[in-house]
């Protein structure tokens, strides 16, 4: 094998965000910048030559490009073995539960989640441990450091790469075998839950399911397990092939980017139950016949009734949200009396707390939830939850989240979103922000008074390392809060987060509108945080 050492000139933007690096696929068709990142990837982890790695993609434009030059650099650095998904694909949640089965070291996950894909779009490539889930921010931060002294990196030559039929193919010493993508995930879904009353209330005549694939890695995933093992119609699942360019779409599970599937289902003669992933499949989205759950009731109400559900029948150890996803986890917790662990935004803060055996249970208000089953929040996985819980209670979507609002309370809670802000300006409002969070304490804001002000820091129990500059916390005497961030997910300019939450105990409050429920909280944030003032915007561009 012709293994050649390309010498270049470090590259000085790769620094990983809120999960893994996500730069437009123009940028990462640069000469050499994705091979210079796969190389800083490769020199920051122990026990390199000689593993195991799990390598897919969600299919977007690229994806096949990058595929061949990882493998060709993955022989060139002595990796053994690489697991491939058939075509390039896999979803997240497939890599994080393929890591932890065939006990690789680690995997290479090439996504951009729920950002656009095609020529035009977004490409993504993020590194995941032996525990299956994302790396650290130990571990992300080396990989950073390393992009930046990077001088050269090893690639084996151009060679046939026959990546679509199941099979193996080697490349010098590298052994590549080509897996199924979905059947040893199908396989394990079918552990956790009861496949059996799932398919029944399926053949049920008063239930009927949709969900949308968004033309993204869930398809073939959903025609398996829904379809093929499920006995769900053919015409449950819609936009069901992965395409490279999501079908022009955003492949992201909100009420503004999955427009058809809401009409469906905000129809009188529309499917009881509809349900959405992204791009790569971590996250989802779900809906009854009118009905909108937020996703941080949804992690509230699985885990209030984690018990009925096989996987989960021995209860559960604790639950874990991101700081700014509502408190409404918090209340069943308390209930429960487990502990209730409160972490940034980011996926791999639950990893440890997962390891150590504190919690089965975590979610964030992006449309994120997942258990210990795997190291990745999980789509399809919560989906299987929802009909899981439907076929025992045989209750409706709606009823089963009022019967929970009617026990605990209601969280009201939206997000809005700027995006494409001014980076400059994006930090000069926070800053402002920053700044004034003293002066915030005790004061009255329409009758509300701030008792927290705060930028969020998180010291990890379990290793002791401390992140800091998570995110503005305005929290109020009653409990409602307004919490401002960066994303770290976008790619053009800056995206203004700002999460708005107020809870009601009041059964006879809970039909409010959500905006109009928030409608004082989101003035208030408007004037704190000075937003049409530093983005020149009146209005978010999406709100969910
Ligand atoms: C990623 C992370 C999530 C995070 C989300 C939004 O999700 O894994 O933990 O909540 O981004 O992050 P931000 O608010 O910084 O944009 P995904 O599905 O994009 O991988």
């Amino acid at each position: 094998m012709l293994i050649e050492i390309v010498k270049i000139s470090p590259f000085d933007d790769q620094k990983p965000g809120t999960s893994g690096l996500r730069k437009s696929v123009k940028k990462f068709q640069t000469p050499h910048y994705l091979q210079a990142f796969v190389q800083s990837i490769f020199n920051s982890i122990e026990g390199l030559k000689g593993s195991t790695l799990v390598l897919g993609g969600d299919g977007r434009f690229y994806n096949r490009e990058a595929i061949k030059i990882i493998l060709r650099m993955a022989a060139a650095n002595g990796v053994s073995k690489v697991l491939l998904g058939q075509g390039g694909i896999l979803s997240t949640p497939a890599v994080s539960h393929l890591i932890r089965k065939y006990k690789a070291l680690g995997g290479i996950i090439l996504s951009a989640s729920h950002n656009p894909g095609g020529p035009e779009g977004d490409f993504g490539i993020k590194y995941n441990i032996e525990n299956g889930g994302p790396a650290p921010e130990a571990i992300t931060e080396a990989i950073y450091q390393q992009s930046l002294r990077l001088e050269e990196y090893s690639i084996a030559g151009i060679q046939p790469m026959p990546m679509d039929k199941l099979g193996s193919f080697e490349i010098g010493d590298l052994l590549v075998e080509i897996i199924d993508p979905v059947t040893d995930y199908a396989d394990y879904m079918e552990t956790l839950f009861d496949f059996e009353k799932i398919s029944e209330l399926l053949g049920q005549a008063d239930f009927s399911m949709l969900f949308d694939a968004m033309n993204a890695v869930t398809g073939p995933y959903a025609v398996e397990i829904f379809q093929n093992r499920l006995g769900a119609s053919e015409t449950s699942i819609m936009r069901r092939r992965p395409l490279g360019n999501f079908g022009g779409g955003h492949p992201d599970p909100n009420q503004a980017h999955a427009k058809d599937l809401m009409r469906h289902l905000y129809s009188a003669t529309g499917p009881s139950f509809g349900a959405a992933s992204d791009g790569d499949g971590d996250r989802n989205m779900i809906l009854g016949n009118y009905f909108f759950v937020t996703p941080s009731d949804s992690l509230a109400i699985i885990a209030a009734n984690a018990h009925l559900v096989p996987g989960y029948k021995d209860g559960l150890k604790g639950i874990a949200r991101s700081m700014p996803t509502s408190q409404a986890p918090d209340l069943v917790a308390k209930k429960l009396e487990i502990p209730c662990y409160e972490t940034p935004t980011g996926w791999k803060f639950f990893g440890n707390l997962l390891d150590d055996g504190r919690i089965t249970l975590c979610g964030e208000e992006s449309f994120g939830t997942g258990s210990d089953h795997i190291r990745e929040k999980d789509g399809i996985w919560a989906v299987l939850f929802w009909l899981n819980l439907i076929a025992i209670k045989q209750n409706s979507v709606e009823n089963i989240v009022r019967e929970h609002w009617s026990m605990y309370g209601r969280n009201y809670y939206t997000r809005h979103d700027y995006e494409g802000i001014n980076s400059a300006k994006a930090n000069d409002l926070m800053d402002n922000l920053k700044e004034q969070l003293d002066s915030f304490i005790g004061k009255d804001f329409a009758g509300l008074k701030v008792v927290v002000a705060d930028d969020f820091s998180y010291l990890d129990p379990v290793d002791g390392s401390k992140t800091e500059g998570q995110g503005i916390r305005i929290i109020f005497e009653n409990d409602s809060r307004i919490i401002f961030r960066l994303s770290g997910t976008g790619t053009q300019g800056a995206t203004l987060r700002v999460y708005v939450e107020r809870y009601i105990q009041d059964v006879a409050q809970h039909d409010l509108d959500t905006q109009e429920a928030l409608v004082e909280l989101i003035a208030i944030a408007s004037v704190l945080a000075e937003i049409p003032e530093y983005t020149g915007r009146e209005k978010p561009d999406v709100v969910t």
